[in-house]
């Protein structure tokens, strides 16, 4: 299959695209983008995204400034994060998870002039804000007065009408917006993406593989802030003139289930761990009462079990792929009608993918190496930091961490990771940033996590935990533990399990040799 040829104007803004071609194509008065207070037609969210560009500049923020973005899945998000985009302005949608430290390191690493948070997640922002030198204006969405400590008024600031803005005169190459990025050392990398890249995730993923089309209503339960969902979830119903239905609340099974029923949407996309918990979940529902014709799945590889319950289920495949924030979407991919369970596809066409052993060639048929993928949706760079940039963008090459083999017919078979990093529900974890936290406790004298299978075969944090001289293993102290690294974490870190042992196995210089704990914990 030759890989579909995609041409971008050298002068390209990405938000006045995602909205002008469906105003062009007369989709004015389509719904555009449904969420929990109601339902936007692409004009309404056209005008939106002009009041907010307005206000940018109203704000003093200027182009190829940053704004952090800290937002629920309301219309607020595609309204901010194309409105910022249209302006020149560069959106950086960040994990509504973190914690206050997370976010001071972001504000200042980014030095962020603007922010535009939830009502709901402004207090773990207090601190953040005060040590930024360089944020001057706070933008609240939703809550009332009292929630909003002073701050703008999101709805306020687009609540009058402005004449229509014309865009910022940016080019495909020119930074469009980042992600965060984090690895299995150091701090968070901001990611920076090109305006070329949100349209041609979509023309190479979202339209030959996924199917996106006109008619779809697309809900993602991956969130906006991750660059699966901000692709799921916004830029391909955007891009295909669909409808995106949003949900600020936490992705639990019951909530997804009431989206699924209300809004019948057409095209689901999830994570292998919440397709576990709704299998699982009593309150399933059945085949007829739903409208989904195709499902997704990416954030860790998706058990060959699962995707086998969810088809007899519902008669519907789970197209499981592999993507990463530096490529911004999916570059590997199952296709309808060849899904190979416990595999991730073959590559999606626009991508070349080479696998690399230790001795930095190919490896041979069946072997496994780490994978590395070339396309145009490859993230620039990342902020500051050349040595990581140039660890990660290698050439035209970027390097996913991953290591895969290929099987006999050619599908990508995951084969862990090249680093400790975890994968826990789609988000990376660093075993050391829960090492770190554990040994914070006073009864903690070392500590070493890896990844544990649970049940359903999906990757969640073990720690084994070396005690100082006089403390004594207990259940008790085992969940003190663990609700310790819940409260200097982000909830989603700690260890589900967590096993006391007299010492840890190191090497002669002392590292801890974690491939001996792996062993142990059976992953
Ligand atoms: O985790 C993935 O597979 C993924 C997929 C799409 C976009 C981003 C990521 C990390």
């Amino acid at each position: 299959v030759s890989p579909p040829r995609i041409t971008i104007p050298r002068e390209y803004n990405a938000a006045h695209d995602l909205i002008e071609r469906n105003l062009r194509a007369g989709r004015g008065s389509k719904t555009a983008v449904i969420d929990h207070a109601g339902s936007y037609t692409y004009a309404q969210l056209a005008e939106r995204v002009d009041r907010f560009a307005h206000a940018l500049g109203e704000l003093g923020i200027r182009m190829e400034e940053r704004v952090l973005l800290c937002l629920l899945d309301t219309v607020d998000f595609p309204t901010a994060f194309l409105g910022c985009i249209k302006a020149g302005v560069v959106p950086i949608p960040v994990n509504t998870l973190l914690t206050a430290s997370d976010y001071t390191y972001m504000l200042r690493d980014s030095r962020a002039r603007g922010l535009v948070v939830s009502s709901a997640l402004l207090p773990a922002f207090s601190s953040a804000i005060e040590a930024s030198p360089f944020v001057k204006n706070v933008v609240v969405s939703g809550g009332d007065a009292g929630m909003r400590g002073g701050h703008l008024d999101f709805a306020e600031l687009v609540a009058s009408p402005r004449p229509p803005y014309e865009a910022a005169q940016t080019c495909c190459d020119d930074p469009c917006f980042w992600l965060y990025s984090s690895g299995s050392t150091g701090a968070p990398k901001g990611t920076v993406h090109l305006h070329s890249s949100l349209i041609n995730t979509a023309e190479l993923y979202a339209t030959p593989i996924l199917g996106v089309r006109e008619n779809d209503v697309v809900f993602s339960a991956a969130k906006l802030f991750f660059a699966y969902g901000l692709g799921n979830g916004l830029t391909f119903p955007l891009a295909a003139g669909a409808t995106a239905v949003l949900m600020a609340e936490r992705p639990t099974p019951d909530a997804v289930f009431r989206v699924l029923r209300e809004h019948q949407p057409t095209i689901y996309c999830g994570v292998p761990t919440l397709y576990a918990s709704m299998l699982a979940s009593p309150a399933l529902p059945g085949r007829e009462e739903l409208s989904i014709r195709r499902c997704a799945s990416a954030g860790e590889a998706l058990p060959a079990e699962v995707g086998n319950r969810w088809t007899e289920h519902f008669g519907v495949e789970i197209l499981d792929g592999l993507g990463s924030t530096e490529m911004l979407h999916i570059f590997l991919s199952n296709r309808a009608g060849d899904v190979h369970y416990g595999t991730s596809g073959k590559p999606v066409p626009g991508y070349e993918l080479r696998l690399i052993g230790d001795d930095g060639e190919e490896v041979a048929p069946g072997e496994a190496g780490e994978l590395q993928v070339r396309g145009p949706t490859s993230a620039a760079l990342y902020w500051n930091n050349r040595t990581k940039s140039r660890e990660t963008f290698v050439g035209q090459w970027t390097r996913s961490g991953d290591k895969y083999s290929q099987d006999a017919d050619g599908n990508y078979v995951y084969a862990g990771r090249n680093d400790d990093m975890l994968k826990v529900g789609g988000i990376y974890v660093s075993p050391i940033e829960v090492e770190s936290a554990l040994i914070t406790h006073a009864a903690v004298l070392e500590a070493a996590v890896v990844g544990k299978a649970d049940d359903d075969g999906l990757i969640k944090p073990l720690a084994f935990v070396v005690l100082k001289p006089g403390r004594m293993p207990a259940a008790d102290l085992a969940d003190e533990l663990k609700l310790h690294v819940k409260s200097k974490l982000a909830p989603y870190k700690y260890p589900r399990w967590l096993e006391f042992v007299d010492e840890l196995p190191k090497t002669a210089t002392g590292k801890i040799q974690r491939f001996k704990l792996r062993s142990l914990s059976g992953a």
